[in-house]
């Protein structure tokens, strides 16, 4: 065994603990109509990105509606930096009639952390995304 792939079984060994995560925030949308909108967890990838979870909700009059997601992913994204990359994405339609994008930068997770909390709130109206 030369000494790659002893590195490779070794960091194989060392990820198959399990992350938990959970999610949180407040959603806020100044409109008079009925708006929408899905909040999706996502593990960042070159390729293409997998969702972990999401949450979806629609709104009449609440400006303020509250968000909570848990999420144990179950593939290891670490076999080439034992990091997860968490990020949230939220897709809406406050007071716009086309969908609206919010992306945030995500974090690196390293994943022997038994647990991982992101507190997150969203103005949809400026499309910003500020951490609690
Ligand atoms: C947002 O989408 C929902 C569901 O499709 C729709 O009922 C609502 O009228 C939309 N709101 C706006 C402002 O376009
Ligand atoms: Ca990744
Ligand atoms: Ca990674």
């Amino acid at each position: 065994m030369n000494f790659s792939i002893l590195l490779l079984v070794s960091l194989a060994v060392s990820v198959s603990s399990i992350t938990n995560f959970d999610f949180s925030g407040t959603v806020k949308c100044e409109a008079l109509g009925r708006w929408c909108f899905t909040i999706r967890a996502i593990e960042v990838d070159p390729i293409s990105n997998d969702g972990l979870v999401k949450y979806e909700k629609c709104s009449v009059g609440d400006k303020l509606v509250k968000y909570a997601m848990v999420a144990t992913p179950e593939d290891n994204d670490g076999l080439l930096d034992n990091t997860f990359e968490i990020a949230l994405e939220v897709r809406h339609n406050c007071s716009t009639s086309s969908e609206k994008t919010i992306t945030t930068d995500y974090v690196n997770v390293p994943m022997d952390r038994a647990a991982y909390s992101m507190a997150m709130n969203f103005d949809l109206n400026t499309n910003t995304a500020l951490p609690q």
